[in-house]
């Protein structure tokens, strides 16, 4: 037993991740800690992969519902979802083995807000939680806990579950205590009050989870790290997209319609996003703040450089290079960054309060600016919306990128109509692919249309797009938002028919 671990009652309660993974049992609700790839548990699952596969050799069913706080990792998703023992998964997934098993229609799965998951919990609409499997990096004497690399819905399911086993990870920095700010003052209505946080660098709460110990029923020490791949090197669209948004920022200074240090950043996940924070190091704005939900490599640097000058998010997810870097200098960053719960990270009320500015990726945007984040040909997930609807409608200014095309030249990332919505042309303002900007702010669906398609489709596809919008002009029902559903989505079609969208 380690220092980790300084209550006695919870430090008796130590067991291996096997006898932990036998208290939990088929048809169970399991909330997991872990949130993009950080602070997931990495024993507990395992071994209850290792239970649910014996079960199905020998004939048994055992299946089990999983809610984390939104990715995790090979341990988790990867090890259950390999195993079959996950029936309904909620709310966002990045793992291929569980991608394909949810759309191939084996796994239910429930992609939701990331912000609605703790308050639609308490309201008691997804069930009774029987088990939360926690990773903390250590529990204090009176039997508080550590919060790990993330926050995610920590928080609730510790507060909901029946029963709480938690795996203390002594590769866990214990520096990391005093990062989080947890708040306890969230409520259903009518008893909501506002939250009282009006700054991204503002703590409204305290460092560590509240668990009554009686609820714990095992404690597991682990010695894992967080499983995050690198980021590739931004190549020459990431940074296209890069510069015309960071063109694009310095303009909205230039005519006073963002502070000289922005206003909080909310950046999204992926390689694109990270060339975008890796810009702004050498962009003009000084003394920024990002609200936001995950720190990747690209915040890190930033926070280096002195221009950020605090991140406020949910959850660490870092290249192995950039978490050493941490490691290795946690004292200064705790300083620096805050991790909160992801209903306060993500909240409605504070990204429309402090104004962010968020950057999301997208997978296909329509003519109109309608976005869809989450399904390839309208059928098959990708990932889910994760947070990106949680900002994108609440932001000062809501901004979606992407390259203009994607499989190789195969697709349009610009199409006549999107295959699934999941961000409505009204919650989104800017545009930006390698070939250019479209800021739709202020405009009409036919000028969004005349707008999207001479910015930000691919010369390839520009002129098909151009030939369905005038035979629409002349063919539709309606003018408003000219369409001709017969076609609509025969761009989609033909991908699936002939592997190409081009004609
Ligand atoms: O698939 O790897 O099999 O080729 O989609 O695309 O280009 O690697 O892009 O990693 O930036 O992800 C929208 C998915 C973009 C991400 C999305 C295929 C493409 C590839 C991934 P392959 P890229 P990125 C904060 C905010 C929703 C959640 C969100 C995302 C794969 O940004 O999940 O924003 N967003 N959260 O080939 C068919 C198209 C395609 C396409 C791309 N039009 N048609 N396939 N692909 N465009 C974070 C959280 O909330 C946690």
């Amino acid at each position: 037993m380690s220092n980790r671990i300084a209550h006695a009652g919870l430090a008796a309660k130590c067991r291996t991740a096997e006898e932990a993974a036998a208290l939990i049992e088929h048809g169970m609700a399991v909330g997991m800690s872990g949130f993009t790839g950080s602070g997931y548990p990495k024993t507990v699952p395992l071994a209850l992969a290792a239970r649910m596969t014996a079960a199905h050799a020998a004939g048994d069913p055992f299946r089990v519902k999983v809610w984390t706080g939104a990715s995790t990792g090979p341990e988790l998703d990867g090890a259950l979802a390999q195993a079959d023992g996950v029936e309904f998964r909620l709310p966002y997934n990045s793992d291929p083995i569980a991608r394909e098993r949810i759309n191939k229609g084996q796994m239910q799965y429930f992609d939701m807000h990331l912000s609605q998951v703790a308050p639609m919990a308490w309201q008691g609409f997804l069930g009774d939680l029987d088990i939360a499997v926690i990773e903390v990096t250590g529990i204090t004497a009176d039997g508080e806990l550590i919060p790990s690399a993330s926050v995610g819905n920590n928080k609730t399911w510790i507060d909901r579950a029946k029963g709480v086993i938690l795996e203390v990870n002594r590769w866990q920095n214990p520096a990391l205590e005093g990062m989080h700010d947890i708040y306890y003052g969230t409520a259903l209505p009518p008893h909501r009050q506002p939250i009282p946080l009006v700054r991204a660098d503002q703590r409204i709460g305290q460092p560590t989870f509240r668990c009554d110990p009686e609820k714990v029923i095992a404690v597991v020490e682990t010695d894992a790290p967080d499983r995050n791949a690198p980021f590739t090197p931004p190549d020459d669209k990431a940074r296209s997209i890069a510069g015309h948004l960071l063109e694009f920022l310095n303009h909205e200074v230039g005519k006073g319609r963002l502070p000289a240090s922005l206003l909080p950043l909310q950046s999204g996940v992926g390689n694109i996003a990270n060339a975008v924070l890796t810009g702004l190091i050498d962009a003009p704005f000084e003394n920024m703040v990002a609200f936001t939900e995950v720190i990747q490599d690209g915040m890190l640097d930033l926070l280096d450089t002195g221009k950020l000058r605090v991140a406020s998010a949910t959850s660490l997810s870092l290249s192995p290079e950039a978490a050493a870097r941490l490691n290795a200098d946690m004292g200064r960053y705790r300083e620096k960054i805050i991790l909160r719960p992801q209903e306060i990270s993500n909240h409605p009320e504070l990204v429309r309060r402090l104004g962010c500015v968020s950057m999301n990726g997208l997978i296909e945007a329509d003519i109109y600016g309608n976005v869809n984040s989450t399904h390839l040909m309208g059928s098959r997930i990708q990932n889910g919306i994760g947070g990106s609807g949680d900002f994108a409608r609440n932001a000062f200014l809501s901004i979606f990128m992407t390259p203009s095309t994607a499989k190789g030249g195969a697709i349009s990332a610009i199409v006549p109509h999107c295959s699934h919505v999941d961000h409505i042309n009204q919650d989104v303002q800017v545009i930006v692919t390698e070939q250019g900007l479209a800021d739709l702010r202020g405009l009409a669906p036919r000028q969004r249309a005349e707008l999207i398609m001479e910015k930000c489709a691919h010369p390839d596809f520009r002129p098909m797009l151009k030939d369905y919008f005038a035979r629409a002009m002349a063919g539709s029902y309606g003018l408003q938002s000219p369409m001709l559903p017969g076609e609509a989505l025969a761009w989609h079609q033909r991908y699936i028919d002939t592997g190409t969208m081009r004609l």
